[in-house]
């Protein structure tokens, strides 16, 4: 594989770039693998890698339905934070976080990390307070957030009504080493690695049955055939339901669409991520000058990978009040995603009834900002058949012992 570097850049552009390889080969399944990894999206690529990097674990096939990275890893808007409530959530988002900080070093693939500052503003006084508990709460964790206010935030966000009749803003939770990071990029990033450590990534291939002897899974029927293994990572985000009924088991996860948009892209005014959860909206400028806005979950289960309008009206509708600019602008396109819900808002990586059969998912509207942390610790609970202390408060069983890990405010996302 090619080491990217300006030397590599500056020899190829010598010879018209004839010599770039492929990132990453697209072998034909072998009949059977240590350890199979569905679902090629960020979290499968992730903890594929550390398996790999991390345990030396590498006969591994990663197979995917679709093309890799096109689920949620490639629908999302890409926010970065780890202003979390719950120790539990804290210690892995921020994992997540500070491996970010050097995953294009450490994969030799720009996934364009760009820790610009994520704010969520408090419109509302129980917001206030609410924001201001996590800021004491994250002070504890070590993750470094502040309180800022309104005049704060008005110099950060020169676009930005204070004002608002309605919601006007009275402060604000910032984050300043949170951001954003190319979506895509961190899945081909993931998947180039893994490729080049001998993982083999077989994409247009959808699993179709899990087989199992007993109570242990021997390997999956797919697509191109039966594929054997001796232990599987499930990590299939809105699919989860749809494969844990396969192996036999059922999962407090509920599927739904989860929508955003990008405005025709206009020059440079937004140089911060703001979330207000209130209105519910949140929005980001990409490097193309687009607007990325995001809106709420649907109300009602389902499968369609699509926008609406309903959802375009009703999300533009509830940020105009902030940022009256947005009114002025068109809306190039709209998109969806089946992003997968707990009860508590939190994700479930864990061990399953089923022997050799772990799982990943419950990432809901959150997920993008964890795929380095999540993949870390899928990747030791799948080694070791154990979690380590960063999994282990987000097993099954927390379900049937009540011990939930409730991020239903700090999702930011109205479900
Ligand atoms: P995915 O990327 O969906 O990967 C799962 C893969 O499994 C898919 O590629 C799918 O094709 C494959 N699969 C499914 N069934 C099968 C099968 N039977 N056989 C083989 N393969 C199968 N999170 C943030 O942190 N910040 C954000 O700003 C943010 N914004 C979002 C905005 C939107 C509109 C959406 C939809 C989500 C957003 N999220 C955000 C959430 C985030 O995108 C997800 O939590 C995360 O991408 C989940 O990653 P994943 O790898 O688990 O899932
Ligand atoms: O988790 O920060 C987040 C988020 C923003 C938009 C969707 N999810």
């Amino acid at each position: 594989m090619t080491r990217y570097s300006v030397f590599a850049v500056a020899r190829e552009g010598l010879r018209h770039h004839q010599g770039w390889g492929r990132a990453w080969r697209s072998p034909e399944p072998q009949k059977r693998y240590d350890t199979i990894i569905i679902g090629a999206g960020g979290h499968g690529l992730a903890t594929a890698y550390y398996l790999g990097k991390n345990h030396g674990i590498r006969n591994v096939a990663i197979i995917e339905k679709g093309w890799l990275g096109g689920g949620n890893t490639g629908r999302n808007t890409t926010i970065i934070r780890s202003n979390y409530l719950q120790d539990a959530s804290a210690a892995i988002y921020e994992k997540a976080r500070s491996l970010y900080e050097t995953l294009s070093q450490e994969l030799n693939y720009n996934v364009m990390f760009s820790p610009r500052g994520v704010m969520m503003l408090a419109q509302t006084q129980h917001e206030v307070r609410g924001y201001k508990r996590t800021v004491q709460a994250n002070l504890l964790q070590g993750v470094t957030t502040e309180w800022i206010e309104p005049a704060r935030v008005q110099e950060l966000v020169p676009i930005i009504s204070i004002s608002g009749p309605r919601y006007p803003v009275l402060g604000a939770i910032w984050q300043p080493r949170a951001g954003t990071a190319r979506h895509d990029a961190v899945a081909w990033g993931y998947a180039r690695a893994c490729s080049e450590m001998g993982m083999d990534i077989i994409q247009n291939c959808e699993v179709t049955g899990i087989d199992l002897d007993g109570d242990r899974v021997t390997g999956v029927q797919t697509t191109k055939g039966a594929i054997a293994c001796d232990r599987m990572g499930i990590v299939v985000a809105g699919h989860s339901g749809l494969l844990a009924n396969m192996a036999g088991f059922r999962l407090p996860v509920e599927s739904v669409a989860l929508q955003a948009l990008v405005s025709e892209p206009i020059k440079p005014c937004l140089d911060v991520v703001v979330m207000a959860n209130t209105v519910h909206g949140y929005l980001s400028q990409s490097d193309k000058g687009e607007m990325v806005i995001g809106g709420g979950a649907d109300g009602f289960n389902n499968y369609t990978q699509r926008g609406s309008f309903h959802h375009v009206e009703e999300t533009v509708r509830a940020l105009v009040e902030t940022f009256p600019m947005i009114s002025r602008l068109r809306m190039l396109r709209q998109w969806g995603g089946i992003v997968d819900m707990t009860g508590d808002r939190s994700a479930i990586i864990s061990k399953t009834p089923v022997r050799g059969c772990f799982i990943n998912c419950g990432w809901g509207t959150g997920g993008f900002k964890s795929i380095p942390g999540s993949g870390w610790a899928m990747a030791e609970l799948m080694a070791k058949g154990e979690p380590g202390p960063l999994a282990a408060p987000f097993s099954l069983s927390r379900f049937r012992e009540g011990q939930f890990i409730d991020e239903s405010v700090a999702a930011g996302v109205a479900h």
